[in-house]
């Protein structure tokens, strides 16, 4: 296992000197198809370890120097056997960048290697009729020669949870689900409702549960109404406070939307009284990890690090050369910076 990890981690840094089995590689990942598929739809981390949070990676190489940067490998890249964290990947691990595919696998694969320590929740992207489209299909077929293998992804993604909570917080690639309702406003469902969705479909749109879709779609914004992506919701503040309160949770940490900085409070708790100057609790954050995402959006990956019930974040820029440099800061520092929205209708 270490092996293929290292050569999946070696592909992405130098491409046309590593040579890969890929074949080899996907027999060992159908093995990752039967554990996933033993896992609910929301998995609950353990809150006594401190853990890493990962958004969308898209197939941009970040990985071997993340893994370095967080303590899963060492400087010479071999393998922490036993690590004392949790690392959570929020979906979108695939498409558009190159190597969308070794990404897929190292990340799957460590599910394996590293079991409860390790989770993949499903994205927008992990689905049928999404990833055929924007790049991972053409990319087996380039890497493999042929892309019967493609079915057998898709095996994978159907399998992948749909969400996880972690010391309060509900952490999901989209957003969380609502049951639109003829006032025009959406009815937050419960964590037993969401485990109670049928996840394993293979295209999205054609699931019976709007919920499963909009999980995978929604964005936060500031009216409740069918999304300019043609596919889930938007959602408001409040009614993120009404999700959060029917659950008993503290934060929505998503991912799913660029941000300049890497990571967004775009959603902070509605006060009876408002004061310009109280503090105000995050109710909901993006996290993004593609930095310079489709290499033209000129922004910072981030990742988030949970410890002690306090979040820190580690930004960096896409590297010039082949070395990313890694800036850790907390929260304030973002608020500082007003970061700007993505104009609608953005596809990510
Ligand atoms: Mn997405």
């Amino acid at each position: 296992m270490n092996e293929i990890l290292r050569a999946l981690l070696a592909v992405m840094v130098n491409p046309k000197e590593s040579v890969i089995d890929y074949f080899k590689i996907l027999e060992i990942a159908k093995t990752a198809i039967d554990s996933l598929n033993q896992l609910p739809n929301v998995v609950v981390l353990d809150d006594s370890l401190k853990t890493f949070v990962i958004g969308d990676i898209h197939g941009h190489v970040v990985l071997p120097q993340i893994s370095q940067e967080i303590g899963l490998t060492d400087s010479e890249g071999n393998f922490n056997e036993d690590i004392d964290f949790q690392l959570l990947f929020m979906g979108d691990m695939v498409d558009r960048g190159n190597c969308s595919f070794e990404t897929l696998l190292f990340c799957v694969l460590l599910t394996l290697k590293y079991p409860g320590k390790v989770f993949c929740l499903r994205g927008n992207h992990e689905t049928a009729e999404i990833a055929s489209i924007y790049g991972l299909y053409t990319e087996m077929e380039r890497k493999m020669g042929n892309t019967s293998y493609f079915e057998q992804v898709l095996e994978i993604f159907k399998v992948l949870p749909i969400a996880a909570i972690y010391q309060e917080n509900f952490f999901v690639h989209g957003g969380p689900p609502f049951e639109p309702l003829e006032t025009g406003d959406g009815r937050p469902l419960t964590i037993d409702e969401i485990n109670a969705i049928e996840r394993r479909v293979t295209n999205v749109n054609e699931s019976e549960s709007h919920a499963l879709l909009q999980m995978l779609w929604n964005d936060p914004e500031y009216s409740f109404r069918p999304s300019y992506r043609g596919a889930g919701f938007t959602f408001t503040d409040k009614n993120t406070t009404a999700f959060l309160k029917v659950n008993g949770l503290k934060c929505v940490y998503r991912a799913h939307q660029v941000a300049p900085e890497g990571h967004r409070i775009d959603q902070t708790a509605i006060q009876d009284a408002p004061q310009e100057s109280a503090p105000k609790d995050s109710i909901c954050v993006t996290i993004f990890s593609a930095p310079n995402y489709c290499n033209y959006a000129g922004n910072k990956g981030s990742i988030a690090l949970f410890t002690d019930n306090e979040v820190s974040y580690i930004s960096y820029t896409a590297p010039e050369s082949s070395r990313i440099k890694f800036d850790h800061h907390t929260e304030e520092s973002v608020f500082d910076d007003a970061p700007t929205r993505m104009p609608s209708g953005t596809e990510i």
